[in-house]
């Protein structure tokens, strides 16, 4: 047996086709018989046996706002024909969200399983350690063959790869250095050889590259990591043209009146007047902005907003068209080579972005368009065409969920949980209503104060503590241009509670935490948040200070 022995496979599949599926469930309540209920499960015995190949194809900071088949304000504007061919073939995931927005900590989320305070990666700058479970580990133990290619920014070596071909830190978009297995490793930004060209082609070219050499008797893991389309949005030459003399439409709460927020989060974040700044600035490097400085002069304040946000728009976007063409490219050599029947194929971003939405750039928040990721998986055999789901799959859900393809069960130390059969259109009673959201590089970079809180199906509970607690490393002084830290930022800020109720409110532009109706929804969600904190093991205890802040403020 390549996995397991006949007895256990059986059992497994029998437990988990009685726990999750109501058809099968039906048919064999209606016979009462054990032997006929375990013949009933047999047919599915081979496809669970069969290992599909995964390919899991992952952009850096891809709103689901610019992926045409989600739909938004962008709209007519924004066209991603090869992402959308997933959808049209298999399911768009509407619920899909991050347990931290921004990148290493996402990142170690998918691969471990596990939330920031259990596999050891809080902020942009925690070492991941290499030598801690991981779901490539697991599936190689499985006999698949596994690669990783692209993005890694995980600052140690990959383990658990047979192949690997990783930016150092973010990485260039043109000439990029790449470091490959089989040669000397250096760890974080150090090391790697360039390759000539855009980097996003140069991913899926070695992508394809390492499909077409592979073993051709294993299944395969292939993670193909974008760095498009991450700041500063430097979009190949082809895509120059791309929306000339086009109008981006605006985010309806680009302009929003802000006086809703709580203290904790009013005054801070980037907003789009910082970075037309920044792109019409000469940096402390002496560098123009990388895609041309945005000209400025003679227009009012509200006129630089909306240029900014157009040159933004139209940055980020070509960048992400360039990501579109090269789904394509791996959709079409995968649909070449006979194997888009046996691929499950998923399109994910690390997590959201925000495109201009609360007059915001950049991520981390825990509101709804950073928190958010794209998710779209093809999978014929068992995923129907055209499918849509709305239940809450977070990024710790993503490793249990490779390794339920392979015929594995959810590890012990794995936090999330397969979420196999709700692809299939069915979903267990006891799957989550609600999530956990935690950030905590406090005022690091974009300004944005350390939080966490709760979103069920219909609220969110945002609880700003406004502390770094000693997560803020000794590196995440760089910002995306490389200006230095201002430490002071890294002072407390002010806390702050705010109730989203998201049935009546989806944009997130009222903040209804001091409105007395929801005084006893507020008491139940502060329940619910605590029992997820004792759930998960992030719980404040372990922390003085903050505990100190929770004394102050919680019944505020
Ligand atoms: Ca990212």
């Amino acid at each position: 047996m390549a996995y397991r022995k006949t007895k256990e496979i059986v059992k497994y599949i029998y437990n988990r086709s009685v726990r999750y599926t109501r058809r099968n469930f039906l048919k064999t309540a209606g016979l009462g018989s054990m032997a006929l209920a375990l013949q009933s499960f047999i047919p599915r015995l081979s496809t669970y046996r069969k290992q599909p190949n995964i390919l899991f194809i992952m952009s850096d900071d891809h709103a689901a706002n610019a992926i045409s088949c989600y739909g938004s304000h962008l709209a007519g504007s924004v066209s991603t024909p090869n992402i959308d061919r997933i959808a049209e073939k298999g399911i768009r995931l509407n619920r899909a969200f991050c347990t931290n927005s921004i990148c290493t900590p996402s990142r170690a989320s998918i691969l471990t399983g596990k939330y920031g305070h259990h596999n050891g990666v809080f902020t942009l700058d925690d070492n991941f350690d290499r030598n801690q479970p991981n779901v490539a580990k697991h599936l190689q133990k499985a006999g698949y063959e596994t690669a990783i290619i692209g993005k890694w920014h995980l600052h140690t070596e990959p383990s658990g790869f047979d192949y690997y071909n990783v930016l150092p830190n973010q990485g260039l978009y043109f000439d990029p250095y790449l470091k490959e297995s089989g040669k000397e490793w250096k760890d974080r930004k150090e090391g790697g050889e360039v390759s000539k060209g855009y980097v996003t082609d140069i991913i899926t070219d070695k992508s394809i590259d390492w499909l077409k050499n592979r073993r051709s008797d294993k299944p395969f893991f292939l993670m193909c990591h974008h760095k498009a389309p991450h700041g500063l949005w430097e979009y190949p030459p082809r895509n120059e043209h791309l929306f000339d003399n086009v109008d981006i439409p605006e985010p309806p709460s680009m302009w929003e009146d802000k006086t809703h927020r709580s203290i904790g989060s009013l005054k801070h974040g980037s907003n789009i007047r910082k970075l037309a700044d920044r792109m019409s600035n000469i940096g402390k490097r002496g560098k123009v902005w990388p895609t041309g400085k945005l000209e400025t002069s003679g227009l009012d304040e509200t006129e630089i907003t909306k240029a900014a946000y157009q040159k933004y728009m139209k940055d980020y976007l070509r960048c992400a068209a360039a990501i579109d063409e090269n789904v394509g490219r791996l959709l079409d050599y995968l649909d070449q080579t006979g194997l888009t029947d046996n691929t499950v194929i998923i399109y994910t971003s690390d997590q959201g972005q925000f495109l201009g939405e609360h007059d915001y750039y950049d991520k981390r928040w825990f509101y709804e368009e950073s928190l958010r990721m794209p998710l779209l998986i093809q999978y014929p055999s068992e995923i129907k065409p055209g499918s849509v789901a709305n239940d809450i799959i977070i990024n710790t859900d993503f490793a249990p969920t490779f390794l339920d393809f392979a015929g594995i069960s959810t590890p012990q130390d794995m936090q999330g949980s397969s979420f196999r059969k709700i692809l299939e259109g069915y979903t267990s009673r006891k799957w989550r209503k609600s999530m956990y959201y935690r950030y905590w590089m406090h005022m690091a970079h974009h300004n944005v104060p350390a939080h966490y809180g709760i979103r069920t199906e219909r609220y969110k509970l945002i609880f700003f503590y406004g502390l770094s607690l000693g997560k803020v490393g000794k590196t995440t002084s760089k910002t995306l241009d490389n200006e230095g830290p201002d430490l002071d930022l890294f002072k407390p800020t002010e806390p702050g509670w705010e109730l989203y109720d998201l049935k009546n409110d989806p944009q997130e532009l009222r903040n209804v935490y001091d409105d007395p109706d929801h005084k006893g929804i507020i008491e139940k969600l502060k329940v619910q948040l605590l029992h997820a904190k004792e759930e998960l093991d992030d719980t404040d205890e372990k922390y003085p200070e903050l505990m100190q802040v929770r004394q102050l403020y919680w019944d505020t």
